[in-house]
Protein backbone atom coordinates (compact mmCIF):
# COMPACT_ATOMS: atom_id res chain seq x y z
CA UNK A 1 0.00 0.00 0.00
CA UNK A 2 1.49 3.52 -1.11
CA UNK A 3 1.90 5.71 2.03
CA UNK A 4 -0.02 8.72 2.66
CA UNK A 5 1.11 11.66 3.84
CA UNK A 6 -1.24 13.05 6.71
CA UNK A 7 -1.07 16.99 8.04
CA UNK A 8 1.23 17.69 10.69
CA UNK A 9 -0.09 20.49 11.88
CA UNK A 10 -2.35 21.64 14.33
CA UNK A 11 -5.70 21.59 12.63
CA UNK A 12 -7.39 23.21 15.87
CA UNK A 13 -5.48 26.20 15.61
CA UNK A 14 -6.62 27.10 12.09
CA UNK A 15 -9.32 30.04 11.76
CA UNK A 16 -11.49 30.66 8.77
CA UNK A 17 -8.94 32.72 7.22
CA UNK A 18 -9.43 31.84 3.34
CA UNK A 19 -12.74 31.35 1.51
CA UNK A 20 -13.13 28.93 -1.49
CA UNK A 21 -15.70 29.67 -4.01
CA UNK A 22 -16.12 26.94 -6.37
CA UNK A 23 -14.88 23.82 -4.12
CA UNK A 24 -14.79 21.40 -6.54
CA UNK A 25 -12.00 18.72 -8.17
CA UNK A 26 -9.33 21.04 -9.38
CA UNK A 27 -9.51 23.54 -6.26
CA UNK A 28 -8.56 20.39 -3.59
CA UNK A 29 -6.09 19.03 -6.13
CA UNK A 30 -4.67 22.92 -6.74
CA UNK A 31 -5.32 25.33 -4.78
CA UNK A 32 -5.67 23.50 -1.41
CA UNK A 33 -2.17 20.91 -2.35
CA UNK A 34 -0.38 24.32 -2.04
CA UNK A 35 -2.16 25.51 0.91
CA UNK A 36 -1.50 22.45 2.68
CA UNK A 37 1.74 21.98 1.78
CA UNK A 38 2.75 26.12 3.35
CA UNK A 39 0.81 24.52 6.61
CA UNK A 40 3.18 21.06 6.72
CA UNK A 41 6.36 24.03 6.78
CA UNK A 42 5.12 26.98 8.82
CA UNK A 43 3.17 27.33 11.96
CA UNK A 44 -0.06 29.47 10.70
CA UNK A 45 -3.74 29.84 11.73
CA UNK A 46 -5.29 30.21 7.93
CA UNK A 47 -7.50 27.68 7.51
CA UNK A 48 -10.36 27.44 4.41
CA UNK A 49 -13.89 27.77 4.03
CA UNK A 50 -15.49 25.98 0.93
CA UNK A 51 -18.32 26.72 -0.40
CA UNK A 52 -20.10 26.24 -3.75
CA UNK A 53 -22.73 28.25 -4.86
CA UNK A 54 -25.23 25.87 -7.25
CA UNK A 55 -24.86 22.37 -7.06
CA UNK A 56 -22.72 20.19 -4.59
CA UNK A 57 -24.42 20.45 -1.08
CA UNK A 58 -24.17 16.69 -1.18
CA UNK A 59 -20.48 16.81 -1.90
CA UNK A 60 -20.05 19.31 1.24
CA UNK A 61 -21.98 17.07 3.30
CA UNK A 62 -19.62 14.79 2.66
CA UNK A 63 -16.48 16.40 3.35
CA UNK A 64 -18.45 17.66 6.59
CA UNK A 65 -18.88 13.71 7.58
CA UNK A 66 -14.98 12.93 6.92
CA UNK A 67 -14.48 16.33 9.15
CA UNK A 68 -13.10 17.92 6.07
CA UNK A 69 -10.33 15.62 5.62
CA UNK A 70 -9.62 14.12 2.16
CA UNK A 71 -6.91 12.69 0.02
CA UNK A 72 -5.59 13.29 -3.25
CA UNK A 73 -3.21 10.97 -5.71
CA UNK A 74 -0.84 12.14 -8.07
CA UNK A 75 -0.47 9.60 -10.59
CA UNK A 76 2.17 9.06 -12.89
CA UNK A 77 2.45 6.25 -14.91
CA UNK A 78 4.28 4.30 -12.65
CA UNK A 79 3.71 5.74 -9.48
CA UNK A 80 1.02 7.19 -6.98
CA UNK A 81 1.62 9.25 -4.24
CA UNK A 82 -1.02 10.18 -1.19
CA UNK A 83 -1.45 12.91 0.52
CA UNK A 84 -4.50 13.82 2.91
CA UNK A 85 -5.25 17.26 2.90
CA UNK A 86 -6.23 18.67 6.14
CA UNK A 87 -6.68 22.75 5.74
CA UNK A 88 -10.83 22.83 5.98
CA UNK A 89 -12.21 24.47 8.68
CA UNK A 90 -16.05 24.21 7.48
CA UNK A 91 -18.82 24.01 4.53
CA UNK A 92 -20.66 26.41 3.37
CA UNK A 93 -23.64 26.67 0.94
CA UNK A 94 -26.07 29.11 0.48
CA UNK A 95 -28.79 26.60 -0.54
CA UNK A 96 -28.32 24.72 2.63
CA UNK A 97 -27.05 27.01 5.30
CA UNK A 98 -29.07 29.84 3.99
CA UNK A 99 -27.73 33.11 1.75
CA UNK A 100 -26.74 34.80 4.74
CA UNK A 101 -24.40 32.32 5.79
CA UNK A 102 -22.34 32.63 3.11
CA UNK A 103 -22.65 36.87 3.04
CA UNK A 104 -21.69 36.80 6.81
CA UNK A 105 -18.87 34.51 6.26
CA UNK A 106 -17.39 37.19 4.11
CA UNK A 107 -17.83 40.16 6.59
CA UNK A 108 -16.58 38.26 9.07
CA UNK A 109 -13.09 40.49 10.39
CA UNK A 110 -10.53 37.52 10.23
CA UNK A 111 -11.23 37.01 6.78
CA UNK A 112 -8.47 37.98 4.20
CA UNK A 113 -8.58 36.46 0.67
CA UNK A 114 -10.78 34.72 -1.10
CA UNK A 115 -10.00 32.58 -3.78
CA UNK A 116 -12.54 31.19 -6.50
CA UNK A 117 -12.38 28.70 -9.39
CA UNK A 118 -16.11 29.16 -10.93
CA UNK A 119 -14.76 28.24 -14.49
CA UNK A 120 -14.93 31.12 -17.11
CA UNK A 121 -18.59 31.21 -17.74
CA UNK A 122 -19.03 31.61 -13.71
CA UNK A 123 -17.81 35.71 -14.75
CA UNK A 124 -20.82 36.44 -16.59
CA UNK A 125 -18.58 38.55 -18.89
CA UNK A 126 -19.39 39.89 -22.42
CA UNK A 127 -16.46 41.48 -24.32
CA UNK A 128 -13.94 41.50 -21.25
CA UNK A 129 -17.10 43.63 -18.88
CA UNK A 130 -20.31 42.66 -16.50
CA UNK A 131 -22.59 40.62 -19.08
CA UNK A 132 -25.55 42.76 -17.82
CA UNK A 133 -28.10 41.04 -19.96
CA UNK A 134 -27.21 37.67 -18.22
CA UNK A 135 -30.03 35.79 -16.52
CA UNK A 136 -28.33 35.73 -13.31
CA UNK A 137 -26.72 39.14 -13.34
CA UNK A 138 -30.31 40.84 -14.17
CA UNK A 139 -31.76 38.74 -11.20
CA UNK A 140 -29.40 39.51 -8.56
CA UNK A 141 -29.40 43.22 -9.50
CA UNK A 142 -32.90 42.74 -8.96
CA UNK A 143 -32.60 41.59 -5.44
CA UNK A 144 -28.60 41.99 -4.31
CA UNK A 145 -29.41 40.27 -0.55
CA UNK A 146 -29.71 37.44 -2.25
CA UNK A 147 -27.31 36.53 -4.66
CA UNK A 148 -26.94 33.38 -7.28
CA UNK A 149 -23.84 34.27 -9.07
CA UNK A 150 -20.55 34.84 -7.55
CA UNK A 151 -20.30 38.45 -8.52
CA UNK A 152 -23.41 38.82 -6.78
CA UNK A 153 -22.34 37.15 -4.00
CA UNK A 154 -19.05 39.11 -3.69
CA UNK A 155 -20.52 42.56 -4.13
CA UNK A 156 -23.04 41.79 -1.82
CA UNK A 157 -20.57 40.45 1.20
CA UNK A 158 -17.73 43.35 0.45
CA UNK A 159 -20.45 45.30 1.05
CA UNK A 160 -21.99 44.05 4.23
CA UNK A 161 -17.82 44.15 5.06
CA UNK A 162 -17.84 47.80 4.29
CA UNK A 163 -21.01 48.57 6.25
CA UNK A 164 -19.37 46.73 9.30
CA UNK A 165 -16.52 49.01 9.19
CA UNK A 166 -13.60 46.30 7.90
CA UNK A 167 -10.72 46.47 6.04
CA UNK A 168 -11.34 45.38 2.08
CA UNK A 169 -10.50 41.45 1.14
CA UNK A 170 -8.18 40.31 -2.03
CA UNK A 171 -9.91 38.10 -4.44
CA UNK A 172 -7.63 35.70 -6.38
CA UNK A 173 -9.25 34.22 -9.70
CA UNK A 174 -7.99 30.86 -10.23
CA UNK A 175 -9.50 30.38 -13.32
CA UNK A 176 -7.85 29.90 -16.66
CA UNK A 177 -8.70 33.42 -18.06
CA UNK A 178 -6.88 35.99 -19.33
CA UNK A 179 -5.70 38.41 -16.92
CA UNK A 180 -8.30 36.29 -14.86
CA UNK A 181 -7.92 39.14 -11.85
CA UNK A 182 -8.64 42.08 -14.26
CA UNK A 183 -11.46 40.42 -15.50
CA UNK A 184 -12.59 39.80 -12.16
CA UNK A 185 -12.32 43.29 -10.92
CA UNK A 186 -14.34 44.74 -13.72
CA UNK A 187 -16.78 42.22 -13.47
CA UNK A 188 -17.33 43.01 -9.80
CA UNK A 189 -17.00 46.99 -10.20
CA UNK A 190 -19.26 46.94 -12.99
CA UNK A 191 -22.07 45.30 -10.98
CA UNK A 192 -21.14 47.41 -8.02
CA UNK A 193 -21.42 50.42 -9.94
CA UNK A 194 -25.07 49.15 -10.68
CA UNK A 195 -25.76 49.17 -7.16
CA UNK A 196 -24.34 51.59 -5.68
CA UNK A 197 -21.46 53.90 -6.96
CA UNK A 198 -20.03 54.76 -3.51
CA UNK A 199 -19.78 51.01 -2.86
CA UNK A 200 -17.95 50.09 -6.20
CA UNK A 201 -15.45 53.21 -5.02
CA UNK A 202 -14.71 51.04 -1.80
CA UNK A 203 -14.10 47.72 -3.64
CA UNK A 204 -11.70 49.70 -6.24
CA UNK A 205 -9.74 51.54 -2.97
CA UNK A 206 -9.95 48.57 -0.31
CA UNK A 207 -10.03 45.43 -2.32
CA UNK A 208 -7.05 43.96 -4.48
CA UNK A 209 -7.90 41.63 -7.55
CA UNK A 210 -4.54 40.02 -8.70
CA UNK A 211 -4.29 37.74 -11.11
CA UNK A 212 -2.47 34.26 -11.43
CA UNK A 213 -1.53 31.24 -13.12
CA UNK A 214 -2.64 27.94 -12.08
CA UNK A 215 -2.05 24.80 -13.58
CA UNK A 216 -2.44 20.83 -12.61
CA UNK A 217 -4.65 18.37 -14.61
CA UNK A 218 -7.41 17.04 -12.49
CA UNK A 219 -9.67 14.57 -14.70
CA UNK A 220 -12.98 14.73 -13.51
CA UNK A 221 -13.35 11.62 -11.07
CA UNK A 222 -15.14 8.52 -12.07
CA UNK A 223 -16.01 5.19 -10.48
CA UNK A 224 -12.87 3.82 -11.99
CA UNK A 225 -10.72 6.66 -10.55
CA UNK A 226 -12.36 6.07 -7.26
CA UNK A 227 -11.80 2.43 -7.51
CA UNK A 228 -7.91 2.93 -8.10
CA UNK A 229 -7.45 5.69 -5.36
CA UNK A 230 -9.14 3.03 -3.05
CA UNK A 231 -7.17 0.62 -4.35
CA UNK A 232 -4.11 2.89 -3.17
CA UNK A 233 -5.59 4.31 -0.03
CA UNK A 234 -6.67 0.75 1.38
CA UNK A 235 -10.40 2.59 2.31
CA UNK A 236 -12.62 4.24 0.01
CA UNK A 237 -12.84 7.93 0.13
CA UNK A 238 -15.69 9.57 -1.46
CA UNK A 239 -13.93 12.89 -1.36
CA UNK A 240 -11.13 12.28 -3.09
CA UNK A 241 -9.18 13.05 -6.43
CA UNK A 242 -6.65 11.66 -8.82
CA UNK A 243 -4.09 14.15 -10.55
CA UNK A 244 -1.13 14.68 -12.16
CA UNK A 245 1.74 15.26 -10.23
CA UNK A 246 3.02 18.19 -11.42
CA UNK A 247 1.39 21.75 -10.24
CA UNK A 248 2.34 25.75 -10.68
CA UNK A 249 0.69 28.39 -9.41
CA UNK A 250 2.21 31.68 -10.70
CA UNK A 251 0.45 34.36 -8.19
CA UNK A 252 0.17 38.67 -8.94
CA UNK A 253 1.72 39.95 -5.77
CA UNK A 254 -0.81 42.39 -5.06
CA UNK A 255 -2.61 41.81 -1.68
CA UNK A 256 -5.04 44.05 0.23
CA UNK A 257 -3.65 42.88 3.24
CA UNK A 258 -1.82 39.49 4.66
CA UNK A 259 -1.51 36.87 2.32
CA UNK A 260 -0.68 33.11 2.98
CA UNK A 261 3.12 32.18 2.40
CA UNK A 262 2.37 29.98 -0.47
CA UNK A 263 5.69 30.43 -1.79
CA UNK A 264 6.67 27.82 1.08
CA UNK A 265 4.46 25.27 -1.28
CA UNK A 266 6.62 26.44 -4.67
CA UNK A 267 3.87 29.02 -5.73
CA UNK A 268 5.52 31.95 -7.14
CA UNK A 269 4.83 35.56 -6.43
CA UNK A 270 5.82 37.78 -9.27
CA UNK A 271 5.09 41.44 -10.57
CA UNK A 272 3.72 40.20 -13.88
CA UNK A 273 1.36 36.92 -14.45
CA UNK A 274 0.07 38.02 -18.08
CA UNK A 275 3.31 36.81 -19.82
CA UNK A 276 2.87 33.47 -17.58
CA UNK A 277 -0.75 32.90 -18.14
CA UNK A 278 -0.21 33.71 -21.96
CA UNK A 279 2.08 30.79 -22.37
CA UNK A 280 -0.34 28.21 -20.56
CA UNK A 281 -3.55 29.33 -21.53
CA UNK A 282 -2.45 28.79 -25.54
CA UNK A 283 0.28 26.11 -25.38
CA UNK A 284 -1.73 24.06 -22.69
CA UNK A 285 -5.31 24.79 -22.94
CA UNK A 286 -5.00 25.09 -26.93
CA UNK A 287 -3.33 22.09 -27.50
CA UNK A 288 -5.84 20.90 -25.22
CA UNK A 289 -8.90 21.91 -26.99
CA UNK A 290 -7.19 20.84 -30.35
CA UNK A 291 -6.80 17.37 -28.80
CA UNK A 292 -10.03 17.34 -27.73
CA UNK A 293 -12.38 18.71 -30.24
CA UNK A 294 -10.08 16.67 -32.90
CA UNK A 295 -9.41 13.65 -30.97
CA UNK A 296 -13.26 13.20 -29.76
CA UNK A 297 -14.35 13.87 -33.73
CA UNK A 298 -11.85 10.79 -34.28
CA UNK A 299 -13.52 8.63 -31.20
CA UNK A 300 -10.59 9.01 -28.98
CA UNK A 301 -11.99 9.22 -25.77
CA UNK A 302 -8.66 10.61 -23.83
CA UNK A 303 -5.84 12.84 -24.28
CA UNK A 304 -3.47 10.22 -23.63
CA UNK A 305 -4.96 8.23 -26.39
CA UNK A 306 -4.50 10.70 -28.68
CA UNK A 307 -0.57 11.34 -27.77
CA UNK A 308 -0.45 7.14 -28.94
CA UNK A 309 -1.85 8.63 -32.33
CA UNK A 310 1.14 9.64 -34.56
CA UNK A 311 -0.73 12.01 -36.68
CA UNK A 312 -2.39 13.79 -33.87
CA UNK A 313 0.83 13.62 -31.72
CA UNK A 314 2.37 15.14 -34.67
CA UNK A 315 0.14 17.89 -35.34
CA UNK A 316 -0.12 19.02 -31.63
CA UNK A 317 4.02 19.44 -31.20
CA UNK A 318 3.52 21.41 -34.58
CA UNK A 319 0.60 23.92 -33.26
CA UNK A 320 2.70 24.19 -30.27
CA UNK A 321 5.71 24.67 -31.53
CA UNK A 322 5.00 26.58 -35.00
CA UNK A 323 1.20 28.57 -34.15
CA UNK A 324 1.25 28.80 -30.72
CA UNK A 325 5.19 29.24 -29.33
CA UNK A 326 6.01 32.26 -31.88
CA UNK A 327 2.75 34.41 -30.59
CA UNK A 328 4.14 34.29 -27.11
CA UNK A 329 5.98 36.82 -24.57
CA UNK A 330 7.94 34.16 -23.43
CA UNK A 331 7.96 35.20 -19.06
CA UNK A 332 11.48 35.33 -17.69
CA UNK A 333 13.46 32.28 -16.68
CA UNK A 334 11.33 30.20 -19.35
CA UNK A 335 12.68 27.71 -21.65
CA UNK A 336 9.68 27.54 -23.98
CA UNK A 337 11.15 24.20 -25.77
CA UNK A 338 11.38 22.67 -22.75
CA UNK A 339 7.92 23.90 -21.69
CA UNK A 340 6.61 22.54 -24.24
CA UNK A 341 8.32 18.87 -24.55
CA UNK A 342 7.16 18.62 -20.68
CA UNK A 343 3.73 19.43 -22.30
CA UNK A 344 3.64 16.88 -24.48
CA UNK A 345 4.83 14.22 -21.68
CA UNK A 346 2.37 15.43 -19.14
CA UNK A 347 -0.87 14.78 -21.97
CA UNK A 348 1.04 11.11 -22.28
CA UNK A 349 0.05 10.03 -18.81
CA UNK A 350 -2.20 7.26 -19.39
CA UNK A 351 -3.01 6.97 -15.57
CA UNK A 352 -4.79 10.65 -15.53
CA UNK A 353 -7.73 9.16 -17.78
CA UNK A 354 -8.58 12.66 -19.12
CA UNK A 355 -11.62 12.02 -21.35
CA UNK A 356 -11.69 14.60 -24.59
CA UNK A 357 -15.23 15.48 -24.28
CA UNK A 358 -14.47 16.72 -20.75
CA UNK A 359 -12.03 19.37 -21.98
CA UNK A 360 -14.93 19.85 -25.20
CA UNK A 361 -17.24 21.36 -22.91
CA UNK A 362 -18.02 25.33 -22.41
CA UNK A 363 -15.84 25.88 -26.02
CA UNK A 364 -17.48 28.90 -26.46
CA UNK A 365 -15.66 30.35 -23.25
CA UNK A 366 -12.17 28.61 -23.95
CA UNK A 367 -11.89 29.39 -27.60
CA UNK A 368 -10.92 32.80 -27.83
CA UNK A 369 -8.18 33.08 -25.07
CA UNK A 370 -6.94 29.47 -26.56
CA UNK A 371 -6.91 29.83 -29.58
CA UNK A 372 -8.89 33.01 -31.39
CA UNK A 373 -5.97 35.36 -29.89
CA UNK A 374 -3.24 33.50 -31.56
CA UNK A 375 -5.00 33.22 -34.48
CA UNK A 376 -5.22 37.49 -34.58
CA UNK A 377 -2.03 37.58 -34.52
CA UNK A 378 -0.89 35.47 -37.61
CA UNK A 379 -3.86 37.51 -39.26
CA UNK A 380 -2.08 40.68 -38.42
CA UNK A 381 1.66 39.19 -39.15
CA UNK A 382 -0.02 37.03 -42.20
CA UNK A 383 1.53 34.19 -40.46
CA UNK A 384 0.27 30.87 -41.48
CA UNK A 385 -2.00 29.40 -38.84
CA UNK A 386 -3.70 25.94 -40.61
CA UNK A 387 -3.88 23.69 -37.78
CA UNK A 388 -5.44 26.36 -35.40
CA UNK A 389 -8.07 26.86 -38.27
CA UNK A 390 -8.70 22.79 -38.17
CA UNK A 391 -9.30 22.96 -34.33
CA UNK A 392 -11.69 25.63 -34.61
CA UNK A 393 -13.50 24.08 -37.58
CA UNK A 394 -13.05 20.99 -35.62
CA UNK A 395 -15.23 22.50 -32.45
CA UNK A 396 -17.90 23.42 -34.74
CA UNK A 397 -18.05 19.95 -36.57
CA UNK A 398 -17.66 18.63 -32.55
CA UNK A 399 -20.82 20.78 -32.10
CA UNK A 400 -22.95 18.93 -34.29
CA UNK A 401 -22.65 16.32 -31.60
CA UNK A 402 -21.80 13.23 -33.87
CA UNK A 403 -18.12 11.60 -34.26
CA UNK A 404 -16.70 10.38 -37.71
CA UNK A 405 -18.37 7.15 -36.88
CA UNK A 406 -21.97 8.64 -35.79
CA UNK A 407 -21.32 8.13 -31.81
CA UNK A 408 -22.83 10.42 -30.02
CA UNK A 409 -20.93 13.73 -28.57
CA UNK A 410 -22.06 15.91 -25.48
CA UNK A 411 -22.27 19.20 -26.04
CA UNK A 412 -22.24 21.64 -22.84
CA UNK A 413 -21.80 24.82 -23.47
CA UNK A 414 -23.59 28.15 -21.91
CA UNK A 415 -24.60 29.06 -25.70
CA UNK A 416 -25.57 25.16 -26.79
CA UNK A 417 -29.28 25.97 -27.31
CA UNK A 418 -28.56 28.44 -29.88
CA UNK A 419 -25.58 26.27 -31.91
CA UNK A 420 -27.99 23.28 -31.70
CA UNK A 421 -30.51 25.54 -33.30
CA UNK A 422 -28.03 26.76 -36.07
CA UNK A 423 -26.91 22.87 -36.48
CA UNK A 424 -30.34 21.65 -37.04
CA UNK A 425 -31.45 24.38 -39.83
CA UNK A 426 -27.79 24.62 -41.74
CA UNK A 427 -24.93 22.94 -42.54
CA UNK A 428 -21.74 23.76 -44.65
CA UNK A 429 -20.46 27.01 -45.50
CA UNK A 430 -23.65 28.84 -43.90
CA UNK A 431 -23.22 26.70 -40.57
CA UNK A 432 -19.83 27.92 -40.24
CA UNK A 433 -21.34 31.80 -41.27
CA UNK A 434 -23.92 31.38 -38.50
CA UNK A 435 -21.57 30.79 -36.13
CA UNK A 436 -18.71 33.01 -37.10
CA UNK A 437 -21.56 35.76 -36.09
CA UNK A 438 -21.74 34.44 -32.29
CA UNK A 439 -20.00 38.03 -30.98
CA UNK A 440 -19.07 37.01 -27.54
CA UNK A 441 -16.66 34.00 -29.17
CA UNK A 442 -15.31 35.76 -32.47
CA UNK A 443 -16.29 39.74 -31.68
CA UNK A 444 -17.03 41.72 -34.32
CA UNK A 445 -13.36 41.58 -36.22
CA UNK A 446 -13.31 37.96 -36.92
CA UNK A 447 -16.28 37.47 -39.36
CA UNK A 448 -15.58 40.71 -41.37
CA UNK A 449 -11.71 39.16 -41.82
CA UNK A 450 -12.47 37.49 -45.30
CA UNK A 451 -9.03 35.53 -44.65
CA UNK A 452 -10.04 34.32 -41.52
CA UNK A 453 -13.70 33.50 -42.70
CA UNK A 454 -12.70 31.75 -46.14
CA UNK A 455 -9.41 29.63 -43.64
CA UNK A 456 -11.99 28.11 -41.21
CA UNK A 457 -14.89 27.28 -44.35
CA UNK A 458 -12.54 25.66 -45.69
CA UNK A 459 -11.36 23.67 -42.75
CA UNK A 460 -14.68 22.96 -41.74
CA UNK A 461 -15.09 21.39 -45.92
CA UNK A 462 -11.96 19.68 -45.73
CA UNK A 463 -12.74 17.95 -42.27
CA UNK A 464 -15.86 17.09 -43.40
CA UNK A 465 -14.69 15.53 -46.95
CA UNK A 466 -11.11 13.64 -45.29
CA UNK A 467 -11.76 13.43 -41.54
CA UNK A 468 -9.69 14.37 -39.01
CA UNK A 469 -6.49 12.27 -39.86
CA UNK A 470 -6.61 12.75 -43.00
CA UNK A 471 -6.84 16.33 -42.94
CA UNK A 472 -4.31 16.65 -40.31
CA UNK A 473 -1.86 14.65 -42.04
CA UNK A 474 -2.32 17.03 -45.01
CA UNK A 475 -1.40 19.84 -43.05
CA UNK A 476 1.83 18.45 -41.51
C1 LIG B 1 -8.54 21.79 -19.57
C2 LIG B 1 -8.06 22.37 -18.24
O1 LIG B 1 -10.80 21.19 -19.26
C3 LIG B 1 -10.02 21.99 -19.78
O2 LIG B 1 -10.43 22.90 -20.48
O3 LIG B 1 -7.81 22.36 -20.61
O4 LIG B 1 -8.91 22.04 -17.19
C4 LIG B 1 -6.62 21.91 -17.92
O5 LIG B 1 -6.58 20.54 -17.62
C5 LIG B 1 -6.06 22.69 -16.76
O6 LIG B 1 -6.10 24.05 -17.06
C6 LIG B 1 -4.63 22.27 -16.46
O7 LIG B 1 -4.06 23.15 -15.57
Amino acid sequence: MTRLLKPNYDRSRLKPRLLHIGFGAFAKAHVMVFHDEMLHTEASDWGVVATRLHSGIEDLDRLDQSDGLYSVGEMSDDDLRLRQVGVLTKTLHPRRDGPDSLLNQIAEPELGVVTMTITEKGYCLSGGRLDLQNSGIRQDLISPASPETAIGVLVEGLSRRRNAGLSGLTILSCDNLPENGRLCQSAVLDFAEHRDPELASWIRSKCRFPCSMVDRITPAMTEESFSKLADALGYSDPNGVLCEPFRQWVIEDNFAGARPDWDLAGAEFVEDVAPFEEMKLRLLNGSHSFLAYLGALGDKETIADCMEDPILRAAVTRLMFDEQAPTLRVPQGVDIERYAKALLERFSNRALHHKTTQIASDGSQKLPQRLLAPVRQHLAEQHGWRLSSLAIAGWMLYCRGRSETGASLPVNDPLAARISEISMRTDGDAYVHELLSLEDVFGNDLPDNADFVESISSAYRTLQDHGVLKSLSNSL
